[in-house]
């Protein structure tokens, strides 16, 4: 059961997502990639797997996540903002990045944490906050529907409401 505040504890049946962040401060921003994948009917679990409070069970998750099915994995931070690229160092599994705001640095930091991983292991990066997270799992909804048509058309509508709100914007304009 999750809350507006906390992530999900208990995973899915069959999750093909993986959605993590160092804390459980990390959720409202998390949320909005929990938020898509709800909305497109992709199974994911979320989880807390801090990278420096629980190295050996970040290890473990991502030791665990081929054989567990799991497609991806959105893993949210923020400050040093280690987590997606030792989660990508540990699996095969594609890892998607998102910068969590810092307090006093407002997550630039993260960003730059995430963003600039030495060649050789890649994290896919996002916007920090909000728009990062619900663009990471509209990326993952993206690389599904490749193989998956009706996912693909709900992608198709989702882009064409849209356009449909932003082209009736002109109108309160009036
Ligand atoms: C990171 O430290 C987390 O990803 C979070 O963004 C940040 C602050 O964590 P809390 O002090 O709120 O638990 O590990």
């Amino acid at each position: 059961m999750s809350s507006a505040n906390t992530p999900d504890t208990a995973p899915q049946t069959a999750a093909l997502i993986g959605v993590v962040m160092g804390s459980s401060s990390d959720w409202e921003t998390m949320k909005h990639a929990a938020d898509i994948l709800t909305e497109f009917g992709v199974p994911f679990e979320a989880r807390v797997v801090s990278a420096h409070r629980m190295p050996d069970e970040m290890f473990a998750y991502a030791e665990a996540a081929e054989g567990r099915g799991l497609r991806a994995i959105i893993a949210g931070a923020g400050g040093a903002a280690h987590l997606p690229g030792m989660l990508a160092a540990k699996t095969l599994v594609p890892v998607l990045g998102v910068p969590v705001a810092s307090r006093h640095l407002q997550g630039v930091d993260s960003l730059h944490s995430i963003v600039q991983m030495p060649k050789g292991i890649p994290v896919a990066t996002f916007a920090i906050g909000n728009a990062g997270a619900g663009n990471a799992a509209l990326f993952v909804v993206a690389m599904l529907a490749r193989d998956n048509p009706a996912l693909r058309d709900k992608l198709d509508a989702f882009r064409k409401r849209q356009t449909a709100a932003a082209t009736a914007m002109t109108e309160e304009l009036r």
